[in-house]
């Protein structure tokens, strides 16, 4: 395992490691403890850089959260007297991360645990799979602190839950647990307390195995294409696919199939 903590960039609050046979696997760990992973400036900024500068080995990644909380959301130590311009700078900053980390260079698989709340929830909306143990619980306490969402969490978390949820959730201060919350959408996996991490790296590894072009698809060209319109998204499709088959990876493995090489699908 490698590990380096990014304390030259603008945090030392978050921890890049490596791991996997080939250091395939990059696992970001939020390690703001006293204050809950709380994201201040300095470690949004960070998780940039991180999402900038991934090692050329990596092909996944994973996030998660030291101590008893994946992340309590914005540092609210740090909410000062902003006039509007300064605001939606604010904002556009986390845009600019949670972009890199939704449309960065690999698929990020985010382990949740404890609190996932306002721009914690946000970073989790940013990521491709979400991985929650029994002690999630995921809420937008924006709503009743006067404020609204800024890292992106208008755009996204509706995506995951719908609209009517996320109006509800910043409305009345509703907190989903974990079971409701994956029913609701949040995760597409559920794991007894303790295990998001480990699941999480699970699926790393498995994703990590996959024709880098295929998940390259999968980040930047599926969401786009699931907002066109059909008539343009079916165009933007088969562009795709033909550009993912032509790799000689897909040649080779195709072919591994055929000759009965391959794993087949089964049953889980
Ligand atoms: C914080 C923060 C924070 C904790 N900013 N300092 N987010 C919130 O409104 C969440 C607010 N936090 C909480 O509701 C609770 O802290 C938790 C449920 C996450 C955890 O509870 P607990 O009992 O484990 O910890 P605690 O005792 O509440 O907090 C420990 C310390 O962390 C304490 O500081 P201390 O100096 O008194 O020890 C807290 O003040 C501190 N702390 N959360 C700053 N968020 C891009 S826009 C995004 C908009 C938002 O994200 S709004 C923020 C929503």
């Amino acid at each position: 395992m490698n590990s380096k903590t990014l304390s030259n960039s603008t945090s030392s609050d978050i921890q890049l490691d490596t791991r996997g046979d080939h250091q395939e696997v990059a696992v970001i760990r939020l390690s703001r403890v006293a204050k809950r992973n709380a994201l201040s400036d300095g470690l949004i900024l960070a998780l940039r850089d991180i999402f900038e500068n991934l090692p050329a080995t990596v092909r996944a990644a994973v996030i998660h959260g030291e101590g008893a909380h994946f992340c309590a959301g914005l540092d609210l130590g740090e909410l000062q007297e902003r006039d509007a311009g300064q605001g939606m700078h604010h904002s556009r900053m986390w845009h600019a991360a949670l972009e890199r980390v939704q449309f960065g260079p690999v698929p990020v698989i985010a382990a949740l645990h404890g609190a996932v709340v306002g721009g914690g929830l946000e970073l989790a909306s940013a990521c491709h799979i979400r991985v929650a143990d029994e002690s999630t619980f995921y809420a937008l306490p924006e709503g009743s602190r006067g404020i609204f969402v800024g890292g992106g969490g208008s755009v996204r978390i509706p995506k995951l839950i719908g609209v009517a949820r996320m109006t509800d959730m910043m409305l009345t201060g509703r907190v989903y647990n974990a079971q409701d919350g994956e029913r609701a959408g949040f995760a597409q996996y559920l794991v007894p307390e303790g295990q998001a991490l480990a699941k999480a790296l699970e699926l790393a590894v498995r994703v990590a195995q996959n024709a880098p072009l295929t998940n390259y698809a999968l980040m930047h060209a599926l969401p786009r294409i699931a907002e066109q319109p059909a008539d343009q998204g079916y165009l933007t499709e088969s562009l795709m696919a033909a550009i993912v088959q032509s790799a000689p990876e897909a040649k080779q493995r195709v072919q591994a199939f055929l000759d009965g090489k391959a794993n087949k699908v089964a049953k889980s």
